[in-house]
């Protein structure tokens, strides 16, 4: 039995997408975005009943960042859960009767498969860079959001290279033109991350406050209310600019600028004791507590469509 307490290299990883939607066909369907700079498929769970109508979606992303082994815990956790609760009338069980779930368990298959194999701690994708011996992009800073702008840097050799033009990078160019072609059914994007304890939304590329500033931030809060209410974790909430750092280039900014209003980066444990190599002993309830900050964004679309 799959363990999902446990951390996966992208191998079993890949291999569970395949068994988890051959053993749920009505519940889940996968498909293949696109495909890595090194050529591994990047994969889109679609998770929700098949009603036969065209239902909202809401967006959730894992493993932008290749050492945040966390994130691809988390969507598989989701995943897992969505089945278990199938046919309970559970809170999760609703969502999924009335939303399709758009999961891509990793985003950076590349770096992930890297940071299993040769460098635990890399962060990048692991595209050639001519000119230079360093490799690779950082995907968080090469969206179309204010391109290579603050927080962001031209080097190759920076963790946070913006790569040499917007949407160089494969990954982003199978996750952009995911969310570009199925942008009005898309209502709400939820990328994660880790680690640090936070539920940031737009701005990170700038000071200026979003539109929907207000909105987000009290959407934001009371996400942050259900989980803390599980274990009792702080989790910080704001725009990134100001409870981040200033960063240009990011998905979550993208897509709230291309017209997706609930865009949400979570940043999961914890705040620096084990940083990327939290252990595996706190899956379980990281997870947990995460799921309620997502139900909570999920329930609150439903009834904001
Ligand atoms: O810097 C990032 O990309 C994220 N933090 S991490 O430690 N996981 O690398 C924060 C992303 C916040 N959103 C944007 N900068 N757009
Ligand atoms: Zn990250
Ligand atoms: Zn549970």
């Amino acid at each position: 039995d799959y363990s999902y307490e446990s951390y996966h290299n992208w191998d079993q990883i890949e291999s569970w997408t395949a068994t988890i939607a051959d053993e749920n066909p009505n519940l889940i369907s996968r498909f293949e975005i696109g495909r890595s700079y090194e050529e591994r498929p990047i994969y889109l769970l679609r998770v929700g009943n098949r009603t036969g109508s065209l239902k909202p979606a809401i967006f959730l992303d894992c493993g932008i960042h290749a050492r945040e082994w966390i994130s691809p815990a988390f969507c598989q956790w989701f995943v897992k859960e969505a089945i278990r609760n199938f046919g309970t009338r559970s809170t999760l069980d609703t969502l999924v009767n009335e939303l399709d779930f758009l999961v891509v368990p990793v985003v950076n298959v590349d770096g992930y498969s890297y940071s299993w194999t040769k460098d635990r701690l890399w962060r990048k994708t692991r595209s050639r860079n001519p000119g230079s011996a360093c490799v690779g992009t950082d995907l968080n800073r090469n969206f179309n959001a204010q391109w290579c702008a603050g927080g962001a840097s031209r080097d190759p050799c920076s963790e946070i290279y913006c790569g040499p033009q917007v949407e160089s990078e494969k990954e982003v160019k199978a996750i952009a033109g995911c969310i570009r072609s199925h942008s009005s059914t898309i209502k709400a994007y939820l990328t994660i991350h880790s680690y640090s304890q936070k539920c940031l939304f737009p701005y990170s590329y700038t000071h200026a406050l979003a539109f929907d500033h207000e909105e987000l931030n009290n959407l934001a809060s009371n996400a942050v209310d259900a989980l803390t209410s599980l274990y009792g974790t702080p989790f910080e909430f704001g725009p990134g600019a100001s409870s981040m750092y200033v960063a240009s280039g990011g998905s979550d900014d993208w897509v709230y600028d291309l017209g997706i209003k609930y865009s949400f980066t979570f940043e999961l444990r914890d705040t620096g004791k084990y940083g990327f190599l939290l252990p595996e002993s706190q899956i379980r309830p990281t997870c947990e507590e995460t799921m309620l900050a997502v139900y909570h964004i999920a329930s609150y679309v439903l009834n904001h469509l």
